[in-house]
């Protein structure tokens, strides 16, 4: 149901803190090597031939999504496995930030692409820079049930997300928990599904799956339930705009036609 390219950024350390350079960074996600040329012909096939039954072309969305949390959780075979339908048992650390792309044909009037920021466990919450948190409109923060650890720190993830990137109305941006690797032997409060409950309405997130990476099991489903809500809230945003000047969580066009200068 999608079509999806994956590219790595080289440049991320000369972020400045500002929207434009911001800007950059999505436009060098796009006009790296290799996603532009397949970018732009995903973007000729969806404009040919993604008419609906009624020949008219669907709504075209782009949303940003951060997918976070401690060093070796899976964040990248989350999304590998998403994008791709691909897993590997080999650990390479990601570094700074990657940047996957993945289009799904939500419905019949619908296009969305989820522009993932698969960012390294090792930038650490607290020190990670604003400028990744920037125009986010969903998170995935995700764990490893088979280290408590990396458990502990996921209320610190959320707080840090909760502190840096809101929704236009101030409210946090929709977040799920993935307790990942499920395919494993579990430790901690992932053993109580009452608890979990418990635990995600406290600290706010929307939802939570138990996933594996490796065996396939609830990426497809954890990513609906994310898109669902941002969805939701762009609608509730552009319902509550109606008589003013609109505004979308989407950034389509933005990221295509905006350089930077600095
Ligand atoms: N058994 C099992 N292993 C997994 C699963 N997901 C990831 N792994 C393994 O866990 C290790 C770390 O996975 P990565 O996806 O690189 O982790 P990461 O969160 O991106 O790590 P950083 O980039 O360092 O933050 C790799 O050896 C993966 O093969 C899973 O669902 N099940
Ligand atoms: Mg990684």
């Amino acid at each position: 149901m999608g079509a999806a390219i994956f590219v790595k950024a080289s440049v991320v350390t000369r972020y400045c803190d500002s929207r434009q350079k911001h800007r950059q960074s999505a436009a060098s996600w796009r006009d790296s090597e290799t996603s532009f040329e397949q970018q732009k012909g995903h973007d000729r096939f969806f404009e040919m031939s993604n008419l609906n039954q009624s020949g008219v072309k669907p709504k075209d969305h782009l949303y940003k999504i951060l997918v976070i949390g401690d060093l070796g959780t899976g964040k990248t075979s989350i999304i590998k496995r998403y994008v791709h339908q691909f897993f590997s048992q080999h650990y390479r650390a990601t570094i700074g930030v990657d940047f996957a792309l993945k289009v799904l044909n939500w419905d019949a009037n619908t296009l969305i692409r989820l522009q993932l920021w698969d960012i390294a466990g090792q930038e650490r919450y607290g020190n990670m820079t604003r400028v990744y948190y920037k125009e986010a409109v969903g998170a995935f923060i995700v764990f490893d049930v088979t280290r408590v650890n990396t458990f502990e720190s996921v209320s610190n993830w959320k707080a840090d997300l909760d502190s840096k990137v809101q929704l236009p109305d101030g409210s946090p941006i929709p977040c799920v928990l993935l307790a990942n690797k499920c395919d494993q032997q579990k430790e901690g409060l992932i053993n109580s599904k009452s608890k979990m409950e418990e635990y995600c309405k406290e600290k706010g997130f929307s939802s939570w799956y138990e996933t594996s990476a490796k065996e396939n099991i609830n990426i497809d489903e954890a990513a609906r339930t994310l898109v669902s809500q941002i969805l939701l809230n762009d609608k509730l945003i552009n319902d509550s705009n109606k008589d003013g000047d609109q505004f979308s969580l989407a950034h389509t066009n933005d990221v295509k036609k905006k350089s930077c200068n600095c």
